[in-house]
């Protein structure tokens, strides 16, 4: 699909559901012809290894949204993080991109108007309430649930709700599936922030939930409902965060999982919980609250935030040793430093250089590579995304590093739900790849 601006096509659409249902018969034709045209071809060959190694860089998933290469990293319908900076609307008085645009980007491949990205914060936050019961339900979760667990929770509970499961029970055609599965999406992250933010003020604070506003954007009212509204440069910072951590094509766990689940035509709550339960997992998204626990033990443990390079090697190589991996660093597909790292960096850079946390980050970057190289196993020792972010939640305040992977969850919703429209669109199968024993591997010739 050619990346567009909005603005420039004939109608001017606001509302994101009707350009779908414009968008969603070509692209079924274009499917259609790409499979008559190309459907027999050869996309690679797969090896015991392979199989055995998490299947990695076999091709067997389709994902419109972003790509992932292994040099460049990430690009977004085309687009990379610089460049979504660059174009993606912002609101009036900050410069970082709205996640409200990258959702527009990832559905539609095109580039929306200012006005578009303010009709989808309209949208998400006359959507944002939460039903009663699923405010009790996190009132009652003990304070020692991991706030993941009780994210997941809350989706999962959420799935009384869902539009599609009604229908589809009722007997739906499957035409119409991709209509309700965008507005279960819709719902769903709309209803995001007030989830993350009364499983922050209850966990963490005394459970007194600031109210959303209904005129602001989505990161605002993430900033807003944690209590740092009032900060900028935190609204800021929650604007790039959602935008970035959004999609990161279709194999890594939270992404597959969604997608897994959806093929059973479970619908986006059931396929959402999935993915987060991915994502809370320490080499996926959790990392993050590994990276800034893992540093602030390694502070304590030198008794100093200002230390030698030589130092922070020799900490590194007692992580190596004790047979644990290094937090933040490396990645199955990423060949060199994550961009969503560099961007985080260059955030750092303009607005907290001299923070003591982010000095001890920078000089880790300087470091671990070469250590991790030394060790030789990791076929990358750059760093990942979430080397970077808790380092700046701290700076503002949130601390609470348990947290930070719900922050992940809100916005990974926005690429994985994104696809899953979809998915339900072109009619995407059952996923049903075929498995084989070990014994199977010894007959081979
Ligand atoms: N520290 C120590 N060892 C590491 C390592 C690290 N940061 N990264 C990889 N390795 C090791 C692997 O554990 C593996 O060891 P074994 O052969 O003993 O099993 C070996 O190096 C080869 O691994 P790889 O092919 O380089 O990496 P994988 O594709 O298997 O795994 C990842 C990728 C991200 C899980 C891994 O690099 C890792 O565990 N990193 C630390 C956790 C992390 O930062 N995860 C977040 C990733 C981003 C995200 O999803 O949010």
């Amino acid at each position: 699909m050619p990346l567009l601006r909005s603005s420039l096509l004939p109608t001017v659409l606001k509302i994101l559901k009707e350009r779908l249902a414009q968008l969603v018969p070509e692209k079924q034709e274009e499917v259609k012809k790409i499979k008559k045209d190309h459907g027999s071809k050869v996309l690679g060959n797969v090896t015991v290894d392979m199989v055995y190694g998490g299947m990695r860089g076999i091709k067997g998933l389709v994902w419109e949204g972003s790509l992932l290469d292994p040099e460049e990293g990430i690009r977004f319908r085309g687009l990379t993080i610089p460049d979504c900076q660059q174009q993606l609307p912002s609101a009036p008085s900050g410069e970082e991109p709205l996640p409200e645009g990258l959702f527009w980007l990832l559905l539609t491949g095109e580039v929306p108007t200012s006005e578009q990205a303010a009709y989808l914060s309209s949208e998400w936050a006359a959507r944002s309430e939460l039903p009663a019961f699923i405010k009790e339900l996190l009132d009652k979760a003990p304070k020692t649930m991991h706030p993941m667990t009780q994210f997941s929770l809350a989706v999962t509970a959420l799935q009384s709700e869902s539009q599609f499961a009604k229908v589809y029970h009722e007997g739906v055609h499957k035409s119409k599936y991709w209509e309700y599965t965008y507005e279960d999406s819709m719902n769903l992250i709309a209803k995001l922030p007030n989830i993350a933010g009364r499983i922050y003020q209850n966990t963490f604070k005394d459970g007194k939930v600031p109210a959303i506003s209904k005129s602001a954007d989505y990161g605002q009212n993430i900033a807003t409902i944690l209590g740092f509204g009032d900060n900028k440069q935190f609204v800021e910072l929650m604007r790039l965060y959602m935008t970035i951590h959004s999609d990161h094509e279709g194999g890594n766990v939270s992404a597959h999982a969604t997608h897994l689940v959806g093929s059973a035509l479970s619908d986006p709550y059931l396929s959402f919980a999935s993915g987060l339960n991915g994502l809370a997992g320490p080499l996926h998204g959790l990392a993050n609250q590994e990276v800034l626990r893992w540093i602030m033990k390694m502070r304590d443990e030198l008794g100093s935030a200002e230390v030698s390079d030589d130092t922070i090697k020799e900490y590194v190589w007692k992580t190596l040793k004790s047979g644990q991996v290094v937090p933040g660093y490396g990645h199955a597909v990423l060949r060199k430093t994550d961009p969503r790292y560099t961007c985080q960096r260059e955030f750092a850079l303009k607005h907290l250089p001299n923070d003591p946390l982010f000095k001890m980050v920078s000089q880790l970057y300087k470091v671990v590579p070469d250590v991790l190289t030394e060790h030789g196993k990791t076929k990358n020792p750059w760093p990942n995304v979430d080397a970077h972010s808790g380092v700046l939640l701290q700076h503002y305040g949130l601390v609470e590093q348990d947290f930070y992977t719900v922050l992940f969850g809100v916005s990974r919703s926005l690429g994985v739900l994104a696809q899953l429209i979809w998915d339900r669109a072109l009619g995407m199968p059952i996923e049903r790849p075929k498995s084989v024993t070990s014994a199977d591997f010894k007959r081979l010739s």
